[in-house]
């Protein structure tokens, strides 16, 4: 069973979620960030797996506590889910239009904790998100699952759009790298 629950209570936040890699794409996600649940809700939806968020912070103060540890609650739990990695295929990859957007998204479930973030120009806030926080999002999931991933925006208009395309993208490369394709660990080391 490639199941997974992760509970996660700091001064600044209180996060609690469970994750099935051999879902449907069923979301329950419910932060008090409406954009960041919409982004959620895609992600999942096309990543096929099974999600449930509950999260709450100190969100007046600014999103930023709550954003970083959504991020690595969600790592953690799909870095339990994933477990010796044993069957999986690892590599995932996603170029995703939105409308006038277009963004690519790769990752590697290697391991290897890595970040590359290339955005393009975008409003200061999206929804009533800091766009910044998108960085603060990837890298703290990046970091917490151990995987590589690089988030490239390519071009667009609308950063609800452009933010959109990546989101679904991560979701799609996800669906590809967690999925049971391999008889043993994809990996010449034998370990990943
Ligand atoms: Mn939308």
């Amino acid at each position: 069973m490639r199941k997974a629950k992760f509970e996660r209570k700091t001064k600044e936040t209180e996060i609690l979620v469970e994750l099935d890699l051999d879902g449907t794409g069923k979301a329950g996600i419910d932060t008090p960030i409406g954009f960041l649940n919409h982004m959620l809700e895609l992600f999942t939806f096309f990543s096929r797996v099974d999600l449930k968020l509950k999260a709450t912070g100190d969100v007046n103060v600014d999103f930023h506590h709550t954003v970083e540890d959504i991020g690595i609650s969600i790592g953690e739990v799909f870095f339990k889910a994933l477990s010796d990695k044993s069957g999986i295929h690892r590599f995932g990859h996603a170029a995703t239009p939105m409308d006038e957007s277009l963004s690519q998204v790769v990752v590697d479930i290697s391991g290897r904790p890595f970040l590359v973030y290339r955005p393009i120009q975008l409003p200061e806030k999206i929804g009533e998100m800091d766009s910044e926080l998108f960085e603060v999002f990837f890298q703290a999931f990046a970091f917490r699952s151990r995987i590589t991933l690089h988030v490239n925006m390519f071009y667009g208009d609308n950063g609800h759009h452009i933010i959109e395309s990546c989101f679904k993208g991560l979701g799609r490369a996800m669906r590809q790298a967690v999925k049971i394709t391999e008889k043993d660990i994809p990996s010449t080391k034998g370990v990943l």
